[in-house]
This record gives C-alpha cells, sequence and structure tokens, in this order.
C-alpha cells in the first residue's frame, strides 16, 4: 500500500504542551521504517505548519473555544492533505499531536466519501460542541463537527457536503463522556461501546456487532480515530487526559485488526501521545508497537 505520514504538531485543541512533540519524536524513532517493513511505500508528507501564537490570545476568536483560528487554520491544511492523499490512492496516516485535528481529517476524507462512517476509539466521546464544552478544549468537538453539530467554523470547515451520519459513527472504550455529549449520543443514536459493554461481552463480540453494522450499512468507507488514551490509564502515562478502568493492549490491537481487516478502512488518525508526560518511554515504545501492529494489517 502507498501511506502517506502526515505529521500534526498541534497542542492548541487540548491546551497542553507536549504532544505536539510526538510526530517528530516518533520519526527519530523509527516510524517510517517501522511501516516500510510490512512492504509499504511511506511518503513522509512532513508536518502540517502550526503558526504560533501566545497563550494570553487563546480566547482570542471566541469566549468558549481556545485557539479557534488557528486550529481551523492547522485543519484546512490537513482536510486538503487527507482529501489529495486519498484521491491520488495512497492512505493517509495522520499523527498527531492532539485529536482537535480529527476536524481536519475527518472533513477531508467525507470531500472524498460523503457516506462515510466513522470508528473513533476514546475514552472520551469528542462529540462536545461551544456549548457543552466543559474544558473550551477543541480536541473534545472534532466528531460533532463531523456531524454538523457545533459552532459553524467547526462544522462547515473545508467541506460543504454530506455531513457523516450519526448512525454511521461508533464510539469505542468510551467511559468519560460529559453530560452534553452523552444527550446528544442519545439524541442522535450514534453507535456507542463503552468500556463497560467490552468486558462485560468481550471484546470479539463487540467487533463484530461493529463490523456486522459496518458491513450492512450503505457506506463508501470508514475513517478509524484512534486515541491512544482508550487504553487503560496505567498503560498510558504519556497522554494529557488518561482515564483508568480501560481497555488493554490486546483488547485494542483486535479492534486495530479486525477493523483494518475489513479494508473498509480508508484514513487513520492516531492521536494524543505526549512525550513530555512520559515516563521513560513507555508509551512512545506502546506507540510504535501499534503503528507496526496497524501497518502490518493494513
Ligand atoms: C473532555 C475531555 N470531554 C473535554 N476530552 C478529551 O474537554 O471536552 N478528549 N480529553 O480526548
Ligand atoms: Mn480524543
Ligand atoms: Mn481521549
Ligand atoms: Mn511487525
Amino acid at each position: 500500500m502507498n501511506i502517506n505520514v502526515i505529521g500534526v504538531p498541534l497542542f492548541y485543541g487540548c491546551d497542553r504542551k507536549g504532544v505536539d512533540l510526538s510526530p517528530n519524536k516518533l520519526r527519530e524513532n523509527g516510524i517510517i521504517k517501522i511501516i516500510e517493513n510490512h512492504n509499504h511505500n511511506v511518503y513522509d508528507m512532513g508536518n502540517i505548519y502550526v503558526p504560533e501564537v501566545s497563550e494570553e490570545d487563546k480566547y482570542a476568536e471566541h469566549s468558549k473555544m481556545k485557539y479557534l483560528k488557528e486550529i481551523v487554520d492547522v485543519n484546512k491544511n490537513l482536510a486538503h492533505q487527507v482529501y489529495t492523499s486519498i484521491s491520488s490512492g495512497n492512505f493517509p496516516l495522520v499523527i498527531g499531536g492532539d485529536h482537535a485535528l480529527g476536524l481536519g481529517s475527518l472533513k477531508g476524507v467525507n470531500r472524498k466519501y460523503s457516506k462515510l462512517a466513522v470508528v473513533w476509539i476514546d475514552a472520551h466521546g469528542d462529540i462536545n460542541t461551544h456549548e457543552t464544552t466543559p474544558s473550551g478544549n477543541i480536541h473534545g468537538m472534532p466528531l460533532a463537527a463531523a456531524m454538523g453539530i457545533g459552532h459553524e467554523n467547526l462544522t462547515s470547515l473545508y467541506y460543504h457536503g454530506v455531513n457523516v451520519d450519526p448512525e454511521n459513527v461508533f464510539l469505542i472504550a468510551a467511559r468519560d463522556l460529559d453530560e452534553g455529549e452523552t444527550k446528544i449520543i442519545k439524541d442522535n443514536k450514534i453507535n456507542l461501546y463503552s468500556t463497560n459493554n467490552i468486558k462485560e461481552l468481550g471484546i470479539e463480540a463487540i467487533m463484530k456487532d461493529v463490523i456486522d453494522k459496518l458491513k450492512a450499512k450503505d457506506i463508501d468507507a470508514v475513517h478509524l480515530s484512534f486515541d491512544i488514551d482508550c487504553l487503560d490509564s496505567n498503560l498510558v502515562p504519556g497522554t494529557g487526559t488518561p482515564v483508568g478502568d480501560g481497555i488493554n493492549i490486546s483488547e485494542g490491537k483486535y479492534a486495530l485488526k479486525s477493523l483494518l481487516e475489513t479494508k473498509l478502512v480508508c484514513s487513520l488518525d492516531f492521536v494524543e501521545l505526549n512525550t513530555k508526560l512520559d515516563s521513560s518511554d513507555k508509551t512512545l515504545n506502546l506507540c510504535l508497537d501499534l503503528i507496526d501492529w496497524i501497518s502490518e494489517h493494513l
């Protein structure tokens, strides 16, 4: 497969430095070679430019959303890179950075595939709006924006066609949802598989259900967004918002493998590694292992 690796050194979406260093940190530790080892042609597209802005200006554009202008600018560029990657037959592997990059990757894929399903593997829902957010952090909003829910600057970013249908959205490993998010999930009939569901039924049965549903739907492709905080907080010290009671590594790998084997996945985000918070490269090494696993199954 031809894979375009796109780095997004963005921390504005989580408002915590360190996550921006990860694309280059992963390159220094051999991410490109790791992918190539699985017989892929890898094109390192470098990093999307992230403009500098001072901390005092974070609410300059909007009273409830931090760094709105910069995040929108970065994501317009990312959306176009993702769109052109897919259009030229290459697979975009988007490396964060924080999950606000999901805005751009989703809009880029959605421009190519109007009948798109989204699998979001994350401890969080990332389905807040400027009205429901408890933090003002835009990394908690990209999935809502993809469905056309939220502030216009996010919902109309880059692409103006048919939004992602909420019934084609699958949240996996969620366990830290805000009140507003729970309501949006319910009201829009989003498919939710919490860690409790996974513990109860087993990851195999959960993924079978997800994949059966995906195959039964009239969709063109699946976008997979992988937030490393889906894993239990003990496993990922190097992430900004770790949550306990998460899935373990083999459950995470099973979810990734089973989705990739469907061959429906057309693009993938890998986000929220913060190497500054990591302890003795534990999370970095786990991420390299997960990228190796993903590459093996692409
Ligand atoms: C929380 C945390 N729901 C928020 N979101 C995170 O700020 O909207 N997403 N950490 O990954
Ligand atoms: Mn996330
Ligand atoms: Mn998360
Ligand atoms: Mn391998």
